[in-house]
């Protein structure tokens, strides 16, 4: 990094949650109607999942919730704390001081809503190979409210960001704060980026969605999470490069910023689709042996992505530095890091 940035320029809303992670084997998903790489919200019937997972298999506890990662990560390649600030809801408990901790080592600047009495959000991360399977127990993360922000010293840092990103996961928990917040990046004509998070988002929440992404001029998601948009929304081609088209092309506030799909396929080429025109970004593969998990890939992507947007580098140089970030932390358990980042 070579300038200094102004605090608090990236703003970020999501789930705050402790990443409870262990390696299973496949009956396990099985027992839990669970797929290889699903990312679900849990009902009553996975609730004994986390139990399991710290009795049986030798759970690791990790910082989690796909923003705060994201926000880590930019935080780890900018080397300048409090550039992002998060803001989501815990409970009064030990998860929530390990999380804080995390964040605030990796430089970020929390401002978590706290909701007394309820624990704070876990998720349980099921590892098969290279797959990781999802379940959100959201708890104290489903507790946000808008007059979180609607705090005068929360509203300032709201007001003075210059760059936006919220989940397609927090359209679950509060979509009044996604539109507030997406209203001021209007107002103030400054970016404001998504991400279509995962498929049962496009498939059971799309009204709130559909609700956002006017609003929307950076849409992230990876092939299945597009697909998933792409049958909900009942277009013919499952081709991931018309389905960019049609989700750059969907109404816009703002057309005079037209609308940028960035869409990743795991080790195959990243998207970059701009009205008629997509670009490859290719994607180094690792070999099996370097993977330690894929758990916080894509939100290790949008966090490099981010850590360049914000100082106005090219789309370029935020694409080659997402390939970068989840490249170094699937070589990492969950959505960690290790060392000095090496992007230059
Ligand atoms: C609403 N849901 C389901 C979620 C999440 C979530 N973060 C926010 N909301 N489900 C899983 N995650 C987080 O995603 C990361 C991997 O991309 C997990 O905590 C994990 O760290």
């Amino acid at each position: 990094m070579t300038s200094t940035l102004q605090e608090g320029i990236l703003v970020g809303c999501g789930n705050p949650l402790l990443d409870i992670s262990a390696v299973v084997p496949l009956n396990f998903l099985q027992k839990y109607s669970m797929n290889e790489d699903d990312a679900i919200l849990a009902e009553d019937r996975h609730m004994p999942i986390y139990g399991e997972l710290v009795e049986d298999y030798q759970a690791e506890f990790l910082a989690g919730g796909s923003v705060q990662n994201s926000l880590r990560i930019a935080q780890w390649i900018l080397r300048q704390p409090r550039v992002a600030v998060f803001f989501g809801c815990v409970g009064e408990d030990r998860y929530a001081g390990i999380l804080k901790e995390k964040a605030q080592a990796a430089g970020l600047d929390v401002h978590y809503q706290v909701k007394k009495d309820v624990p704070t959000g876990t998720c349980a991360v099921l590892i098969t190979g290279t797959h990781r399977s999802l379940c959100a127990n959201l708890a104290a993360a489903n507790n946000f409210t808008i007059d979180h922000l609607e705090e005068p010293s929360n509203k300032a840092l709201v007001d003075n960001a210059q760059y936006y990103y919220i989940s397609g996961f927090f359209l679950t928990v509060n979509p009044p704060s996604i539109m507030q917040v997406a209203a001021t990046a209007h107002a103030k004509q400054r970016p404001f980026l998504m991400n279509l998070s995962a498929p049962f988002i496009s498939q059971f929440y799309m009204a709130p969605l559909l609700a956002a992404l006017p609003y929307v001029d950076i849409i992230f998601g990876n092939e299945a999470e597009a697909q998933a948009f792409a049958e909900a929304q009942q277009w013919p081609s499952g081709d991931l490069r018309e389905i960019g088209k049609r989700l750059v092309a969907m109404e816009k506030k703002n057309p005079a910023r037209p609308r940028i799909a960035i869409l990743t396929q795991g080790c195959d080429p990243v998207l970059l689709i701009q009205q008629d025109s997509v670009q490859e970004f290719p994607v180094t593969k690792l070999a099996v042996h370097e993977i330690v998990d894929t758990n916080g890939a894509g939100d290790a992507f949008v966090g490099g992505f981010l850590s360049q947007f914000v100082q106005g580098k090219s789309l370029d140089v935020c694409i080659r530095c997402g390939n970068y970030a989840a490249g170094h932390i699937i070589k990492n358990p969950g959505c960690t890091y290790s060392g000095e980042p090496e992007f230059v």
